[in-house]
């Protein structure tokens, strides 16, 4: 059976385009850093977001947690929202390869603002944790694909540099922010002492995520990477992907943000359903099925009979995630899988 795949963004398959890419990359030993494809891909980036280097890493994960590491000591303290995705996903490496103490802050549709974080700085003392990053994610996954406005990043940044703090951006998605909102990159470059933005997410490549920032920082990340078992070999095979993702993939993300919107607006008219409009923004649907009474496990079941995929996300939440891979009849199907299991 073909499914409808709305679990993730990650799912996409490399097209034959890409994969021609991949066929024809030259390659070289990275950990020697002389892959030229992978030192393209890092220029690339660092560019792309307006600052002096990059680095090309193979998870998300791995993205967020070299940054974390690189620019903090055990017992520092992070300060975050409580639905990010490195408090919650990320197998509490930030707590157990980092030493770092979390500070979470509540906030709405994954935005917090810069006088909620103020108060929580602490005051250097000998007692206490050293506050040291405030990270911010852009688009938010748990909150919906929300976008962090750019006004209250500057805010942030701007609180950071009074107190002496680093900001860190988990822009595994930020090419939806980006692209919904006609910010260029620089200006999230600009924000941010440390980004992690992802290849393998709406961009569709395989695998891959850049860390970037200043020389002196992506210099002592690259030994973090190594630390962590990151330092990968002839890995131009997979940044040719990356490239090609970069000069391929951005601009064409509006048509997942019509999707998911078509998605929501139609799936918020089925009785027991609920999807907070306001939180769909990109790419990412939350819908929450806890008015129908029904279980969540028993309710993807009766979608994958029927060809659909999605994730649950929370106790009574499913999401849905649009992407290359799927296309406007493939929502209006998966629409009719939805009606089908609610209504009959
Ligand atoms: N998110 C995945 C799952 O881990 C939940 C998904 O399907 O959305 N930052 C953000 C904001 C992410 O959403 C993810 C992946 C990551 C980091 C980690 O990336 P990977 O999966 O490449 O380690």
């Amino acid at each position: 059976m073909r499914y409808i795949d709305l679990r993730s963004d990650t799912v996409t398959k490399p097209s034959e385009e890409m994969r021609r890419a991949i066929a024809d990359a030259e390659v070289g030993d990275d950990v020697f850093n002389d892959d030229p494809t992978v030192m393209r891909l890092e220029k690339m980036t660092a560019e792309m977001f307006g600052r002096e280097a990059a680095l090309f890493v193979p998870s998300g994960t791995m993205g967020n947690q070299v940054c974390l590491k690189t620019i903090s000591h055990p017992g520092d303290e992070i300060i975050c929202e409580e639905g990010a995705h490195i408090f919650n996903y990320e197998v509490a490496t930030a707590a157990a390869f980092s030493g770092l103490l979390f500070h979470v802050v509540k906030g709405v549709r994954g935005v917090m603002t810069a006088a909620e974080i103020r108060p929580l700085v602490r005051p250097l003392d000998i007692h206490s944790p050293r506050t040291r990053i405030v990270a911010i994610e852009n688009t938010h996954n748990r909150a919906g694909g929300t976008i962090f406005p750019l006004e209250e990043m500057e805010a942030i940044r701007n609180l950071a540099d009074e107190k002496g703090l680093l900001v860190h951006l988990d822009g595994a998605r930020i090419w939806n922010a980006h692209i919904a909102t006609g910010i260029p990159l620089t200006e999230y470059g600009r924000l941010a002492d440390t980004l992690s933005v992802c290849l393998s997410k709406g961009l569709g490549a395989p695998i891959g995520s850049m860390v970037v920032g200043n020389f002196e920082f992506v210099q002592e990340a690259r030994r973090t990477r190594k630390m962590f078992g990151g330092g990968m070999r002839q890995v131009g095979i997979i940044a040719a992907a990356g490239i090609y993702a970069l000069e391929n993939n951005i601009k064409r993300l509006n048509e997942d943000h019509d999707n998911a919107w078509y998605l929501a607006e139609t799936l918020s008219e089925i009785d027991g359903i609920y999807v907070d409009l306001d939180s769909v923004q990109t790419n990412i649907v939350v819908i929450d099925i806890a008015q129908s009474g029904r279980q969540v496990s028993e309710v993807l079941g009766a979608f994958k009979e029927k060809g659909l995929l999605a994730v649950q996300f929370g106790a009574t939440k499913i999401r849905c995630v649009t992407h290359l891979d799927v296309t406007r009849e493939d929502c209006a199907d998966a629409i009719k899988i939805f009606q089908e299991v609610f209504e009959h």
